[in-house]
């Protein structure tokens, strides 16, 4: 028997510095895991981020077809399921967006879709190669301190690792990334966590350290890795877990880490523990760089002001910063919108950043943002058109026009030289040079700047 897990392409929005460079390690998962259960049974990998969907199409050939799924994806994903089902197989899907409307996705494609996962992919494949079908399955359990960790060897690494130098130039490293933990506090505290978010698991679970170093020890040793982008929601969220991991961490390793992690998570003691543990770089969700319209993130924690203030500490401590802003807030308007720009400048002042991600509030399903915005708009369709979401959004929520949210996305992503955004790259991926530059106003954050001069390495 022989099983294709498929990562559909992104369709129009190809326009990231990240594309390519990651390996969809979710299938891998999967594929490790069916490989330990199932021996006998062939697991093939396509990933569209190097494939078209129609070379995906071309190469199906397989009993069993599983489609990872997120909202970009999803309409290729339809595509590649009709083809699979036309030649007689059987077709699964899971990931983010399958796992955030499964009800809508069944009762307009029940004919496509023999099994729709909810939550973790490992356990009802192996059920499926077995026989065990069932229209929804839901298995939001973590479980990977009893899986082995995914096997990098079921795709080629290097494809990925060179594309990843290719689109950071500056960042002379092999890089790829991992996972440390899954799901965020917050938003198992909450119940839905930030306004936008719509990360995958409810239940927040950390690796045991011995499992990561393993991992790590694998990628390093086998794969030349020396830079690790680890993409869980939060390396910062359980301080003893961390203290735990920097403590287990193998003398002889030492691999570059780029982290992400909550700006109220930062302070000194955290970070002494960062450069322990070899981090030079974490991404940190800044949001806005208005007051008011921050408290509208419903994150919890943090402040414009606090996110210079840490930002100038960890210049300190030589670790580099990627901010990532969100515009389009419930009622933006465009002078919190030129605040948000003048505290990006400060930023850039202070870190000197080269990486940025910028992006309009996309109420995704899954998030806070999307259950409010249909209480105002039926969604009829199972497939969401991104474009036409963020219109609906600004419309609702927003006083500033998206057009006006839109030219301040590219003002800020100007400020960077690699640029993340969510974006259709046939409305061009170039963004403009010049740009109307906006009116400096007395600048709220000025103080922070002060004996920024001064900043030495510690
Ligand atoms: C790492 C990551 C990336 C990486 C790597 C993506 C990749 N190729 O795997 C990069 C940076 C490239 C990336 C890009 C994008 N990403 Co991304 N990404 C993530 C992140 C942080 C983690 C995903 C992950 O790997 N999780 C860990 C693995 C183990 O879990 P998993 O992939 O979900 O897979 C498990 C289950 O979902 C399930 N499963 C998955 N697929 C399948 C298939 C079957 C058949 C079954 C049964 C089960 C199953 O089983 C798996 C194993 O347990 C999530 C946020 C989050 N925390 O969820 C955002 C996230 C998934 N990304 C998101 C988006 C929007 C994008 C982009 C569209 C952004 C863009 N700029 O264009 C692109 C799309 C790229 C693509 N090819 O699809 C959104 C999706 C929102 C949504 N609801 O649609 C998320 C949720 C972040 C957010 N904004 O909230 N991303
Ligand atoms: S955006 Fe980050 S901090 Fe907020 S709920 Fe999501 S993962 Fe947690």
């Amino acid at each position: 028997m022989k099983v294709q897990l498929i990562q559909p392409s992104t369709g129009d929005y190809r326009s990231n510095s990240r594309s390519g460079c990651y390996p969809p390690l979710g299938l891998v998962s999967m594929a490790t895991y069916v490989r330990e259960h199932c021996p006998s049974v062939e697991v093939e990998i396509l990933d569209g981020e190097f494939l078209s969907d129609k070379e995906i199409i071309s190469r199906l050939d397989t009993d069993l077809v599983g489609l990872n799924t997120n909202t970009v994806t999803y309409p290729q994903a339809l595509l590649i399921a009709e083809a699979a089902k036309e030649r007689g197989s059987k077709v699964t899907m899971g990931g983010v967006y399958a796992s955030a409307i499964p009800d809508l996705i069944l009762e307009k494609r029940s004919n496509l879709i023999d099994s729709l996962v909810v939550g973790y992919g490992e356990k009802p494949l192996v059920d499926m190669i077995n026989g065990k079908f069932e229209k929804l399955v839901i298995n939001n359990q973590p479980a990977f301190n009893s899986m082995p960790y995914p096997d990098r060897s079921f795709i080629d690494l290097e494809k990925y690792v060179s594309k990843f130098r290719e689109s950071h130039p500056t960042w002379n490293f092999r890089g790829t990334h991992m996972f440390t933990n899954v799901g965020c506090k917050w938003r198992e505290k909450t119940n839905g966590g930030c306004i936008f978010c719509s990360r995958s698991g409810p239940v927040t679970s950390m690796k045991q350290p011995e499992l990561i170093w393993k991992e790590v020890r694998e990628l390093v040793e086998v794969y030349g890795i020396d830079y690790i982008v680890d993409f869980s929601d939060s390396i910062l969220q359980d301080i003893e877990w961390l203290k735990a991991l920097v403590k287990a961490k193998p003398e002889d390793l030492n691999p570059r880490w780029h982290v992400f992690g909550r700006i109220d998570e930062i302070n000194l003691d955290v970070l002494k523990l960062l450069k322990q543990l070899n981090c030079n770089h974490i991404f940190v969700g800044i949001e806005s760089g208005d007051p008011k319209i921050f408290g509208e993130t419903q994150k919890g924690g943090g402040s414009p002001e606090a996110s210079l203030r840490m930002a100038k500490l960890m210049s300190e401590f030589c670790i580099e910063i990627t901010p990532s802003y969100v515009l389009g807030l419930p009622g933006e308007t465009e002078e919190s919108l030129r605040n948000t720009y003048e505290h990006a400048e400060l930023l850039k002042d202070i870190t000197g950043f080269e990486e940025m991600f910028c992006c309009q509030l996309i109420p995704f399903p899954g998030s806070i943002a999307y259950n409010l915005l249909k209480k105002n708009v039926a969604f009829n369709s199972d497939i969401l058109d991104i474009n036409d979401l963020k219109k609906r959004w600004a419309k609702n929520y927003c006083t500033a026009s998206l057009q006006t949210i839109e030219k301040y996305i590219d003002k800020l992503l100007n400020l960077a030289k690699y640029k993340i955004t969510i974006k259709k790259s046939s409305q061009s991926n170039l963004l403009p040079k010049v740009l109307q530059s906006c009116t400096k106003k007395q600048n709220i954050f000025q103080g922070i700047l002060q004996n920024k001069q001064n900043v030495t390495c510690i």
